[in-house]
């Protein structure tokens, strides 16, 4: 097995002391992927000290045989009943399953598992998740470079006064995908003028205006892993106040990036960008948090905000997403990834960020 996945699994049995259990039920397919590379829609893992029990039905036994390694690879429909047999000798007492898992299966949990304490886990893998890897940061780098390069060719795409939202937001997500993504990561954000006043107006069939600002807020799916990126841009002219707010929320956008480093404070890290924007006075109009981990998911922890507690780590990857929001006016809106390292941070997202005006 890689490398990279024995050091997860030696990280999650690590953490199993600490999370109070002999035994983990992960049943998350997202998390089973990031500890087995496994990435089919059937499957259910136990992981305890002594045993790594991986099921799946008919359908995926091959693949699992060839990609999933050092788990014993078992196939059954009745996955939690095999593996309640198979650990019965074990002399396990507690057993942690994932707090998101829906009501009807924990029904069917308390009945295969009736002998011993259940353990609801929020959580438990995510926070593995958190810190990424070399291979994950090569993706991830790499799904961010797809996104540039669709940027750059959407700027030619879009005519004023024929162009729409939607077809904005169409041509992005094809580019990507000719660019080597699978799909996308998210329903790709086009907002242009009075509609770019809400911070997730997904793509309509307003055609695009000249003296509109247009906001695109798209990622894609690499190899599992997310881009998230966002840029806007003006078609025409610009106003003043654009040109003014632009500048604010590119310099709350610079000032994270010069202060990101492992052990920035979660709060530090939205009070930064967010202090730019209110001495400037639009502090009521930066509506949202600063940003979000991602990886696997799009969205994944840690989120940040002013009450948030913990602090930047080594191998995060995060947004840096400040934005002012007018309402019924316009709304702007600029979004980085950065990896976090000892000394600063890696801005994965390389796309263009001074004003562009169509
Ligand atoms: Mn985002």
């Amino acid at each position: 097995m890689s490398n990279y996945l024995a050091k997860r699994l030696a990280k999650f049995e690590a953490a199993l002391d600490e999370a109070g259990v002999d035994g983990i039920l992960v049943t998350n397919l997202t998390n089973i992927y990031y500890l087995t590379g496994f990435s089919g829609t059937s499957a259910t893992l136990f992981i305890s000290k002594k045993r790594r029990i991986f099921v799946t039905d008919a359908r995926y036994t091959l693949i699992a045989k060839s990609v999933v390694k050092d788990f014993d690879i078992l196939d059954n429909r009745d996955a939690l009943g095999e593996i309640a047999k198979v650990i019965a000798d074990d002399k396990l007492a507690t057993i942690g399953f994932d707090s998101q898992v829906t009501y009807g299966f924990y029904q069917q949990l308390s009945q295969n598992f009736a002998d011993y304490e259940l353990k609801s886990l929020t959580g438990f893998v995510e926070k593995l998740r958190m810190i990424k890897d070399d291979s994950e940061i090569a993706t991830i780098r790499h799904a961010c470079s797809i996104s540039d390069k669709a940027f750059i060719d959407v700027l030619d795409f879009i005519k004023p006064g024929q162009t729409t939202e939607l077809q904005v937001a169409n041509f992005l997500d094809f580019r990507m995908r000719e660019y080597g993504a699978s799909g996308v990561s998210f329903e790709t954000i086009a907002a242009s003028g009075y509609r770019s006043a809400m911070p997730h107006g997904v793509a309509s069939d307003k055609v695009i205006e000249t003296g509109e600002s247009l906001t695109l807020d798209f990622g894609c799916y690499y190899n599992h892993y997310v881009s998230d990126m966002t840029r806007t841009v003006h078609i025409g002219q610009v106003t003043d106040q654009e040109r003014e707010i632009y500048d604010v929320v590119l310099r709350a956008n610079q000032a994270l990036i010069e202060k990101a480093k492992a052990g920035l404070s979660f709060a530090d890290f939205d009070g930064i960008p967010r202090s730019v924007i209110a001495e400037a006075g639009y502090g009521p109009h930066f509506t949202h948090s600063i940003g979000h981990g991602m990886g696997l998911d799009v969205h994944e922890i840690p989120y940040f905000g002013p009450a948030s507690t913990g602090q930047l780590e080594v191998g995060m990857v995060v947004t840096d997403e400040p934005g002012i929001y007018l309402d019924n006016q316009y709304g702007l809106r600029i979004e980085d990834d950065l990896l976090i390292t000892e000394t600063g941070c890696e801005v994965l997202t390389l796309a263009p960020k001074e004003l562009i005006v169509l």
